[in-house]
């Protein structure tokens, strides 16, 4: 039999899935405190206790696998190929010219360092230091893509300093006033002055794309997917959800699920007027119900907010997984008429994410749909220059 060529095909977060990968927590390290990120533990000893440094322990690291395996088993069940990353050392200091830090993190959430666009595969930028080299554990599969897919296209976005200067290091100190005064000016922990994305503060609505301003991904690295993606036939929309005084990665705030239907966070409602593209196409924005922890109950090193519950993943358009504990959201994807697939996954959390951040989909059936043909976008003024 001859080879598919399409391996590389993913252009929406609901198209059936074909292939994917799912993170590994071997070699998981507690995530270094640096200009981009302030790691704290959950109360009661939030305030004084230090966080944790060097390799996290065995037994912890072995109970995420337990749950990493557990989605892959359910994965593979419904006829999906799953590939895993290789996990490298990860505990050793890193230096570059630019920077050092202590140890690096670990390789749970593909999501946030990889990402396909239609035939496309780009690897993100990153925002962190500790997370600077993440695509190494990805690098073996994207080869395998490249070998044996002519069709493919791979990207590696350009690599930002995270030098000192590149981040804003006053922003932790701000009191929630000033948070309060500057929520429209999206100015957080990183500058403007580098090209700066995590591939998680994007969701992709077919030849729609949608990407969050966050304190992982800035204005400039908006603009470098704009000046990139839009002669490839993509539009690229910037969002904001004014009230997350802490955006990192769109996959807990805004969620498409199927053509039509997005699930959206009660306490981040977009920015007046975002909306509008959505509505205007006859799309349904839907708050989901109260996560079934709060913040504070948490796991213990766990950086995430309760609304991990929403990161949820699509394996078709009527098929979701979800956290086994999120009972009120997994009642609302009945009622929308969602089979619904819970599995544990709360050991997981501390390595970065939930269900949507630890999985990267490579092949889902399906092409670039029109799904906003009401639309007044603008494209960057100056196209690219074309040769002859
Ligand atoms: O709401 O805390 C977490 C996203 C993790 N990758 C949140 C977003």
């Amino acid at each position: 039999m001859s080879r598919p060529t399409n391996l590389v095909n993913s252009w929406n977060e609901w198209d059936p899935l074909r292939e994917i990968v799912v993170g590994v927590a071997d070699n998981a390290c507690f995530e270094p405190a640096e200009p981009g990120h302030r790691p704290q533990l959950r109360t009661p000893d939030g305030g004084s206790a230090p966080f944790p440094t060097g390799p996290k322990p065995a037994e912890m690291i072995e109970r995420a696998n337990e749950q990493l395996d557990g989605l892959v088993r359910l994965l593979e069940s419904q006829g999906v190929t799953v590939h895993r990353p290789v996990a490298p050392d990860l505990a050793s200091p890193l230096r570059t010219p630019d920077f050092q830090v202590e140890n690096q993190y670990c390789v749970v959430c593909p999501r946030d360092v990889m990402i396909t666009l239609g035939n496309e595969i780009i690897e993100a930028t990153m925002s962190r230091r500790a997370r600077y080299f993440e695509y190494q554990a990805y690098r073996k599969l994207v080869y395998s893509y490249w070998n044996n897919d002519p069709g493919m296209v791979w990207t590696v976005a350009p690599k930002p300093s995270m030098a000192d200067s590149m981040y804003r290091q006053d922003f932790w100190e701000w009191p929630l006033e000033e948070r309060h005064r500057r929520m429209h000016s999206s100015e957080f922990c990183v500058t403007q002055d580098e090209v700066i994305f995590d591939a998680a503060d994007i969701s992709r609505f077919g030849r729609d794309i949608v990407v969050q301003e966050s304190m992982t991904t800035n204005r400039s690295g908006i603009h470098w997917l704009k000046r990139h993606l839009e002669p490839r036939g993509f539009r690229v929309h910037p969002v904001h959800f004014p009230l997350d005084f802490f955006p990192s990665h769109i996959d807990c705030t805004f969620v498409p699920l199927r053509p039509g239907l997005v699930l959206t966070n009660p306490e981040r409602p977009l920015r007046e007027g975002e909306e509008q593209l959505f509505l205007r196409n006859g799309w349904e924005l839907v708050d989901v119900p109260q996560p079934t922890s709060t913040n504070d109950e948490m796991p213990r090193y766990c950086q995430s907010s309760k609304w991990l519950s929403m990161n949820v993943l699509s394996i078709s358009p009527t098929k979701v997984v979800c956290e086994e504990r999120e009972k009120p959201l997994q009642d609302l994807l009945d009622k929308l008429g969602f089979e619904v697939f819970p599995v544990p996954f709360r050991d997981v959390f501390e390595y970065g994410g939930s269900l949507h951040c630890a999985t990267w989909d490579v092949n889902r059936e399906g092409t670039a749909e029109d799904y906003f043909p009401v639309n007044d976008y603008r494209p960057l003024a100056e196209g690219p220059r074309m040769l002859g």
